[in-house]
């Protein structure tokens, strides 16, 4: 693959676009834009200031900023992770996810393929789209089995319908317009930097505070866990060397069951912050999520087999790095919880 030079993320603001921008910044000699919206979701701490990197500060729902963006930044490649992402809030209010990942993404492909189209022929040889996905538009398993990029789509939620309806535009584009594009549909992500609404962050911080951890309904749904560094690899191998119009599968067979990922988390803050109680005895049955997909897991083989990807990262290890930078950084979790408008006691309650 060419050297990296002018390399485009959108969502790079974001809990797993950020850890992509960290790591081109390290690992390439590439000028990183960063499209942007600067959502509740976003914050660049973690990016600090870097003459490589620039922020584009746009809305994808404005096509004619989109375009521009996109003009200034003249990509040779374009990672896609810009979207609303938290399933809760898919549900309670669908418009924003309607707008941000199906216009949003429609606005995008379009600046983008006016871009590559004038670029010239060396560019435009290897110019890369890559579509930033999720497991969720494959819908809900049953006990067993795993997804992979034959499984059909059954997206059950606002947010995964969204999701996958931007699946469809960006395989769309490639068919029709013969746009270079590459997908990823990634399970769940965990790590330093995740906005603290998602499982494990809110967790951490209900803990902390001795006030009731919620599990949703039985507990038992489960979900297959990746390290943040482990899906920014796998994007990283995707991009520069999957098969253009391919999507590839990423997930590091980590399944456990919600209940399992609680009482992980709360053992661990028995040893690192031990107090009279094991914190489990706050964990709280509530009302389940409406439409709660049991159970999600992935077969990595394509990408395994023909990427040599594999996860360096093991769970319950990752998990207690984790654990110990939140612990670390509540005032900065206590800062966007604020930002973002979650009110109330000290850590906030969702
Ligand atoms: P995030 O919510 O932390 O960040 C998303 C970023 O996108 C935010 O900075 C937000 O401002 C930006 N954004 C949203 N709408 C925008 C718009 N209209 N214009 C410009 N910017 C906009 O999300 P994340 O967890 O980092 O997820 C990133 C991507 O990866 C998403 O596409 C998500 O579907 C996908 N994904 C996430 C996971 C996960 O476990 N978090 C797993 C698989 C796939
Ligand atoms: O307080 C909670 N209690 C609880 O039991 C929260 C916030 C969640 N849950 C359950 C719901 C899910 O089964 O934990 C599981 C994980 O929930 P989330 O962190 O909201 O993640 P999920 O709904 O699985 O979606 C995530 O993974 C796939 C990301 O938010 C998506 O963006 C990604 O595509």
């Amino acid at each position: 693959p060419q050297p990296l030079s002018r390399v485009l993320v959108t969502g790079g603001a974001g809990f797993i676009g950020g850890a992509l921008v960290r790591r081109l910044l390290v690992e390439s000699s590439a000028m990183v834009f960063n499209l942007d919206k600067l959502s509740y979701a976003s914050d660049l701490t973690s990016i600090g200031s870097n003459p490589r990197h620039q922020l584009l500060q746009v809305d994808l729902v404005d096509p004619e900023a989109t375009m521009a963006a996109i003009k200034r930044a003249d990509p040779d490649l374009v990672f896609h992770l810009a979207a609303e992402s938290h399933v809760d809030r898919s549900i309670s209010g669908p418009g924003a996810f309607i707008e941000s990942n199906i216009s949003g993404t429609f606005n995008l492909l379009q600046a983008v393929r006016a871009h590559w189209e004038q670029l010239p022929k060396e560019r435009q040889e290897h110019f890369r789209f890559h579509h930033i996905s999720t497991d969720e538009v494959f819908g809900s398993l049953g006990p067993t089995g795993c997804f992979s990029e034959t499984t059909p789509y059954d997206p059950r939620s606002p947010y995964s319908a969204s999701k996958a309806a931007s699946d469809h535009l960006v395989s769309a584009w490639h068919h029709t317009y013969g746009l270079p594009v590459v997908l990823t549909n990634c399970s769940n992500n965990y790590g330093p930097w995740q906005f603290p609404e998602k499982l494990i962050p809110v967790v951490i911080l209900k803990a902390v505070a001795g006030e009731p951890i919620p599990l949703y309904g039985d507990g038992a749904n489960v979900r297959d866990w990746l390290y943040v560094e482990d899906h920014v690899e796998a994007l990283l191998l995707a991009a520069t060397r999957g098969r253009l119009g391919e999507s590839y599968c990423v997930g590091g067979h980590g399944e456990r069951s919600n209940k399992q990922v609680v009482q992980t988390i709360c053992s661990l803050l028995d040893e690192l912050r031990p107090q009279g109680a094991p914190h489990a005895g706050l964990i709280t049955p509530v009302a389940d999520r409406p439409g709660h997909d049991r159970r999600y897991a992935i077969d990595p083989t394509r990408i395994s087999s023909e990427l040599g990807w594999r996860p360096a990262h093991a769970f319950e290890q990752s998990l207690a790095t984790t654990v110990n930078w939140y612990l670390d950084n509540l005032a900065w979790c206590e800062k966007v919880r604020e930002q973002a408008g979650y009110r109330g006691n000290r850590l906030g309650i969702i």
